[in-house]
C-alpha cells in the first residue's frame, strides 16, 4: 500500500509552459534573459508570478526587501511554514532557468497539490528573493542575506548601480517595497531547488544533485590608479598605466586559484577601465575578484595573497592600489535532516541522484543560518549558465521538481 502521496507527480508541461511565459519577460538579445533586480522588467515578472500565485488561491506577503512570499494555507494555520523559492532577477545575459526553475518549481508543487486536492499540516510559503545575482545591486543574495540578518536594510538600500542609483529607491520606484518586516518570519525548513550550473551532473549522468554543502564565496573590488595620458605621445618610460595593472594583477589571481587545484576557482567579471577611450591611457580601472573554495582557510589564503601580490605589481609600477571586501560567504553545510529528505524523495521517485557541493552561491546558503535548509539540482546543458544559451531538458526540470515537491510535503506533513 502506498503511503500517502507517494506517487504524487508534476505536471511538467504545466512547469516548462510557465517557464517558457516568464521568459518573455525582460528578453536578452541571444534568446536568454536580462530581467535584472528591481528594473521595470523585474517588477512585470513580479507581477505576473503573483497574478499566478493568486489563480492558485494563495496570499501573498511582501516584505521590506521586496521579498514575495505566497502562502498556501496548511491544516495547522500555527505550524511554521515549509518554505519554497528561489529568485526571478536574472544577470544581464542570464538563462531562462537560473533562479526562475526554483521559484517556478514551488509554485508547481501548489498547483499539483490543488489538483490532487492534497493538505499538508504546516503551511507552504513559496518565495522569490529580491537580488539574488548582486550583478546591478552588489552583492549577491542580498535580499536573503537581509532576511538572514547578515546585511542591515539601510547598508542594502544604499547599495548603487553603475549609474549610482540606489537599490532601496528603485525597490520603490517598481513598487514592489513591501510593508512587512524583513527577517521577521519565522521557518519550519526551506528547500531551493537550482539548475547546476556547472557540469557534473551531466557527465555522470545523474537527474538529481542532492546539495549537501555550498562552496564559500569572496569578492574583492580592487581601485587601481596611474595616469590618464595620451596613448601616442606618451613614451612608454613615462606611462603610468593603470590598465596594465590590472592585467597582471588577474594573471596573479588566475595563478592563486590554479595553485589550490582542482576546487578553487577565481576570476574578475566586474570590468570598469576610465576613462575607456581607445586613445588614453587607462588613469583608473575598478574591477571584482570573485574567488570560491569550499575550504575557508583556502578562500582566506587566496584572499591574503592577492593583496600582497597586487600591492607589489603596483608598487613596482608606480600605480596606486585600494581594496574593498565587497561580498562574501563561508561555505555552507546544508540541514542534514532537509537533505535527507531531499535524497529520500529521489529514492522513491527512482531518480538517479549524487551528493554535490554547489559551486554557485544561493539565497539558500544564507536561508541556512536562520533555518534548516537544503537544496535539489538538475543537470545543465554542458554545465553551461550565467550564459544566454543555458539549457535544461523538461525532463530535468520534471525531475528536479517532483523531488522537491516530495521532500516540501515530506517535511509538511500530508494530511488524511
Ligand atoms: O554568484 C553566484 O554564485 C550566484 O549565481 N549569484
Ligand atoms: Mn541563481
Ligand atoms: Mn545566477
Amino acid at each position: 500500500m502506498a503511503a500517502p502521496g507517494e506517487n504524487m507527480k508534476i505536471n511538467g508541461d504545466r512547469l516548462w509552459d510557465s517557464l517558457m511565459e516568464m521568459a518573455k519577460i525582460g528578453p536578452g538579445i541571444a534568446g536568454g534573459n536580462n530581467r535584472q533586480t528591481v528594473t521595470d522588467e523585474d517588477g512585470v515578472g513580479r507581477h505576473l508570478f503573483a497574478d499566478w500565485c493568486k489563480a492558485a488561491g494563495m496570499t501573498m506577503g511582501v516584505d521590506t526587501m521586496g521579498n514575495m512570499f505566497a502562502r498556501r494555507e496548511g491544516t495547522d494555520p500555527d505550524a511554521l511554514p515549509v518554505y519554497v523559492g528561489s529568485h526571478l532577477d536574472t544577470q544581464p545575459t542570464g538563462g531562462k532557468y537560473d533562479g526562475v526553475l526554483g521559484v517556478l518549481g514551488g509554485l508547481e508543487i501548489i498547483r499539483t497539490l490543488n489538483d490532487l486536492g492534497v493538505k499538508t499540516k504546516h503551511p507552504i510559503v513559496v518565495t522569490n528573493w529580491t537580488n539574488e545575482e548582486g550583478t546591478r545591486f552588489a552583492p549577491a543574495m542580498l535580499a536573503s542575506g537581509v532576511f538572514a540578518g547578515v546585511h542591515t536594510q539601510d547598508w542594502a538600500y544604499d547599495r548603487e548601480d553603475h549609474d549610482g542609483k540606489k537599490f532601496g529607491d528603485e525597490l520603490a520606484r517598481i513598487g514592489w517595497k513591501g510593508d512587512e518586516e524583513v527577517g521577521a518570519r519565522k521557518m519550519h525548513a526551506m528547500f531551493e531547488l537550482h539548475i547546476e550550473q556547472g557540469p557534473i551532473l551531466e557527465a555522470e549522468g545523474k537527474d538529481i544533485g542532492v546539495v549537501t554543502h555550498g562552496q564559500g564565496l569572496s569578492w574583492t573590488q580592487v581601485t587601481i590608479t596611474g595616469k590618464d595620458s595620451h596613448t601616442g605621445s606618451t613614451p612608454m618610460p613615462m606611462r603610468k598605466n593603470a590598465g596594465l595593472g590590472m592585467a597582471r594583477v588577474l594573471e596573479a589571481v588566475d595563478q592563486i586559484a590554479w595553485s589550490h587545484k582542482p576546487h578553487a576557482v577565481g576570476a574578475a567579471g566586474h570590468i570598469d577601465v576610465y576613462p575607456n577611450s581607445r586613445n588614453v591611457i587607462p588613469g583608473k580601472v575598478v574591477f571584482t575578484v570573485d574567488f570560491r573554495s569550499p575550504d575557508l582557510s583556502v578562500i582566506e589564503d587566496m584572499e591574503a595573497r592577492l593583496r600582497v601580490e597586487a600591492q607589489k605589481i603596483c608598487d613596482d609600477m608606480g600605480l596606486g592600489i585600494e581594496f574593498e571586501k565587497v561580498g562574501g560567504f563561508d561555505p555552507v553545510t546544508f540541514d542534514e535532516g532537509c537533505v535527507t529528505a531531499v535524497r529520500n524523495a529521489a529514492e522513491r521517485l527512482g531518480y538517479s541522484h549524487m551528493n554535490l557541493i554547489s559551486g554557485a552561491g544561493h539565497d539558500a546558503c544564507w536561508v541556512n543560518k536562520v533555518a534548516p535548509t537544503a537544496m535539489v539540482m538538475c543537470p545543465c546543458v554542458d554545465g553551461l549558465s550565467h550564459n544566454e544559451a543555458e539549457e535544461i531538458s523538461k525532463e530535468w526540470a520534471t525531475a528536479g521538481a517532483d523531488v522537491l515537491m516530495h521532500a516540501v510535503v515530506e517535511t509538511a506533513g500530508i494530511v488524511e
